[in-house]
């Protein structure tokens, strides 16, 4: 008998922790073939990862397999991207989104980037290691609505204080909407650094963005 979406979709995360690159790529296409959303691929992506990062914190992994997952991670991702409908019926507005700086993390910020692109935001991806400076400009430059900052660092997370800070001190912190998005990142923590919004995933994060700008 053939495999259900859900036993792809449980396939796909067992690949991805055993690093199993080919079975990965296979059971994401499999399992959308058969009738999972996207949503549930990025879940069982998510969970694959998330007992990766588990190996690696206990020294059961080292670096070279968190970058083998950190490759597979993309070409899931670019399997998402080829099926994700874009559905341009209404133009939002623009999001300027960045990695933050130190920080080279940028699996969630990409699918950020296809989910909001495909819900009808124009987006400039600044990409990783992004330092505050080099936001500020791109906000004189393209004038977006909104700033979706990610860090998946302990470390680097602070850096989104930094941007923040260099909004004001520019003068354009009440121009733009910011948002921030990562594992380590909390809804404490947002408000504490003055961001407007803490995005517990890209969907929500979509969703706040598009709420953001309807109005
Ligand atoms: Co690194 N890494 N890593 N890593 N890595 C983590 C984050 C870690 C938690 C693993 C662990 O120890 N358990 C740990 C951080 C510990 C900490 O700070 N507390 C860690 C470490 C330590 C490191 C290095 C320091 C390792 C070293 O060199 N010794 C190093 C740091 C390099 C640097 O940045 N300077 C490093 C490097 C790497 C790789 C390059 C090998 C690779 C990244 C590849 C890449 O991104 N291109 C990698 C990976 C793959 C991971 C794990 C395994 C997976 C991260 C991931 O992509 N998750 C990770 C373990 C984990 O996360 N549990 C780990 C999936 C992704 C979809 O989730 O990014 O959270 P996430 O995005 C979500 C939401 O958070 C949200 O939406 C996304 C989709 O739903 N979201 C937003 C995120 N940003 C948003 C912005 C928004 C809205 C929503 O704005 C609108």
């Amino acid at each position: 008998m053939e495999a259900t979406f859900k036993e792809e979709l449980a396939s796909l995360e067992d690949s991805v922790v055993k690093l199993n690159f080919e079975n990965a790529i296979k059971a994401a296409r499999e399992a959308i073939t058969r009738g999972a959303s996207l949503i549930e691929v990025i879940e069982s992506l998510r969970s694959g990862l998330n007992v990766v990062g588990d190996k690696f914190e206990n020294g059961e992994y080292f670096l070279s397999e968190l970058i083998v997952a950190g490759e597979i991670a993309k070409e899931v991702m670019e399997i998402i991207r080829t099926y994700m409908k874009e559905e341009k019926m209404k133009y939002y507005g623009k999001v300027v989104l960045a990695t933050v700086e130190g920080d080279i993390h940028d699996i969630g910020k990409n699918l950020v980037n296809i989910m909001l692109t495909a819900a009808g935001f124009e987006v400039i991806d600044l990409g990783v290691d992004v330092p505050a400076e080099k936001i500020v400009q791109a906000v004189r430059e393209h004038k977006p609505q909104i700033i979706g900052l990610s860090a998946l660092l302990t470390s680097t997370m602070i850096k989104m204080e930094d941007v923040i800070k260099a909004l004001e001190d520019a003068g354009l912190r009440g121009s733009v909407k910011v948002i921030v998005g990562g594992s380590p990142v909390t809804e404490e923590f947002a408000k504490k650094i003055g961001a407007d919004y803490k995005a517990i995933d890209a969907v929500d994060g979509v969703d706040k963005c598009r709420q953001w700008l309807s109005g």
